[in-house]
């Protein structure tokens, strides 16, 4: 029998001696910024990408330079907690080491930054190291940060809900001491081969891997979309369990039929003392029956099509020696956070920043950047990032209030935004992301105020919406989630999607292809004086649209997204 031919991917992670390739010989040539075609794959398991600045490509070519090249480095932050004293490293570390100086809060809980040139990855991450951050697993086919809700204020649940998104996080990161030996001088260790990856092995999972825990009635996790979901289940005040979903994921090619976007669903009910068995069994259910082929067909929510929901849960009770009760009864009703100044059920009080396009930098109108160092140099709490690009300034006690609200108003970080704005996520596209076909963080701003222009005419302004965009259909704005996605196509040109539902358990569906600004505008001008005048009571705008026929619903991802 011929073997048969694997992803690239997978000779590279199984020659890579656990993760360490040639990455340290790469690092030390001066020669090019940029590093071997192998080892770029390599290095977003040590959490960063290689890039460059797509605005002076052509610049560059004409004169012959080689594409200005610089690193993305995302951190691992479980639950997007991150301590006062450790924003202050990190806020030092992007002004001394990025050339792009901001910091960027993406929409899995952590922060990113844009623009650090080669020579100086290795002072990066061992700053990281002094904040007791890393970026290991940030990146990369293994279990990525994982989220949960953030919102402290909500119960007493969020800190045991907390709790877990670190076990989770800790208990499955990768075992090899790579990341250590280059980055943090540890020990070389000369012979690798006793080395051992326990949960991975040594070609790691066929695809990243994403996990998130949602506190009902809250999905600000977009529990849905992750490849492995926990809901929490509570008796009380007590967490006893989660609702495990599995099989979701956002990413697709256009025109690639073969992929689309699914929602996680129910395994059923697993009790805390189960939970960490289940998890580890569902990921090794993946590393084996993964696609180790076709990388664009390899995430868990291809394996669960193609074996079918009921053959991976047999394997993952049996793997787990777990036996799934039927799922509890929850209900998801919220989505976004809630902005301004909440009190916790601890009696402490937090406080929900809007962070536009998550990206954390000094405008003249708005010094984010040196308001929140402000802020962090002066609290001695705990800032907390959420999975919509927002910030908490989180764990304030009664008597600091008045002082942090004192800070946030003179730094401009008060902002109020409709209710639209405030639920919206874009991801980074251009200029940095090379998969980018259309502009998103930097356009859907100045598209929103339009949108935001047509509610009032129709009258419809304090209606939240969820509206998302993304540069390229790989999704990592989550814009097939929303009631209204906008998903880049070419320069200028997105595809409209309509008819998610409000609180994120039913996807949208493509209603026009390739449209420009004016196109979009004037059909959401039609829909939304058609949802003014038409809507039911409490009625959302996604579910107007299916409703009424704009498009049809999607409820099996595989059959009904592209029919
Ligand atoms: Fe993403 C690739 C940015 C969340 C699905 N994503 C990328 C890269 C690294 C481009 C690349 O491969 O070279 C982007 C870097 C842009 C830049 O310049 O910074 C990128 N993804 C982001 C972030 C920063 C978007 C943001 O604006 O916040 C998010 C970082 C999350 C984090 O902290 O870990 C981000 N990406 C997501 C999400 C949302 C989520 O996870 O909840 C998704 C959809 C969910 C999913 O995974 O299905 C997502 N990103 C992707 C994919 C498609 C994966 C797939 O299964 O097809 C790619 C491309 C790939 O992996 O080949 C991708
Ligand atoms: Fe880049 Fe596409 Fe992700 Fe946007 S959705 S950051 S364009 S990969």
């Amino acid at each position: 029998m011929t073997e048969k031919k694997l992803a690239e991917n997978e000779y590279l992670k199984r020659d890579s001696r656990l993760l360490r390739g040639t990455i340290t010989e790469g690092l030390a040539t001066q020669v090019t910024g940029a590093f071997a075609a192998g080892d770029q794959q390599l290095i977003k398991f040590h959490g960063f990408y290689q890039q460059d600045d797509r605005d002076l490509r052509r610049e560059r070519a004409e004169q012959k330079l080689e594409p200005l090249y610089s690193f993305m480095l995302r951190a691992r932050v479980a639950g997007g907690v991150c301590t006062t004293a450790q924003w202050l490293g990190v806020d030092s570390i992007a002004s001394e080491l990025t050339h792009s100086h901001s910091i960027r809060l993406t929409s899995r809980q952590t922060f990113q930054y844009h623009g650090i040139a080669k020579r100086n990855l290795k002072t990066l991450i061992q700053g990281l190291d002094r904040q007791a951050l890393d970026s290991i697993a940030a990146c990369g086919d293994v279990n990525r940060n994982v989220m949960c809700s953030p919102n402290p204020q909500a119960s007493i649940l969020h800190t045991q809900v907390q709790q877990w998104a670190k076990q989770l996080s800790d208990e499955l990161l990768p075992h090899t001491r790579a990341y250590a030996e280059i980055w943090l001088d540890g020990e070389t260790l000369l012979d690798t081969a006793a080395e051992q990856e326990p949960i991975y092995g040594e070609t790691y999972l066929p695809r990243k891997f994403k996990m998130a825990i949602a506190v009902p009635p809250d999905n600000d996790v977009d529990v849905y979309t992750n490849d492995l979901g926990l809901i929490a289940i509570a008796d009380g005040e007590q967490l006893i369990g989660f609702n495990m979903l599995i099989g979701g994921g956002m990413g697709c090619t256009h025109g690639d039929h073969q992929t689309f976007p699914r929602l996680a669903e129910p395994l059923g009910f697993v009790s805390l003392a189960d939970t960490m068995a289940a998890v580890k069994a569902v990921m090794t259910v993946q590393r084996d029956w993964g696609n180790r082929e076709n990388r664009r067909r390899a995430r868990l929510k291809y394996t669960v099509e193609d074996h079918g929901l009921d053959k991976v849960k047999a394997e993952v009770s049996r793997r787990a020696n777990v036996v799934f009760q039927p799922a509890k009864t929850v209900t998801l009703t919220n989505r976004g956070d809630r902005y301004g100044w909440h009190e916790g059920a601890d009696g402490l009080w937090h406080l929900t920043l809007f962070i536009e396009g998550g990206r954390i930098s000094d405008q003249p109108d708005q010094p984010l950047q040196t308001g929140l160092r402000e802020i962090a140099k002066c609290h001695q709490g705990e800032f907390r990032l959420t999975a919509n690009q927002n910030l908490i300034v989180s764990s304030v006690t009664a008597e600091d209030k008045a002082k942090i609200t004192a800070l946030a108003e003179q730094y401009g970080l008060l902002r109020q935004v409709s209710a639209s704005r405030g639920l919206g996520i874009a991801c980074v596209a251009l200029p940095t992301c090379p998969l980018a076909m259309a502009e998103a963080e930097r356009y859907f701003p100045s598209l929103l105020s339009q949108i935001e222009a047509l509610q009032q005419q129709h009258d419809i302004a304090q209606q939240p919406m969820v509206i998302r965009m993304t540069g390229c259909p790989n999704g990592c704005a989550r814009p097939f989630a929303a009631e209204i996605g906008m998903v880049g196509k070419s320069p200028g040109r997105y595809n409209l999607y309509l008819g998610g539902s409000f609180n994120g358990d039913r996807l949208n569906k493509c209603y026009r292809e390739n449209q420009t600004e004016a196109e979009i505008l004037s059909i959401l001008d039609s829909l939304f004086r058609d949802y003014a005048s038409e809507r039911l009571d409490g009625e959302g705008i996604g579910d107007f649209c299916v409703r009424v026929g704009r498009v049809k619903a999607v409820i099996n991802a595989a059959e009904d997204f592209y029919d």
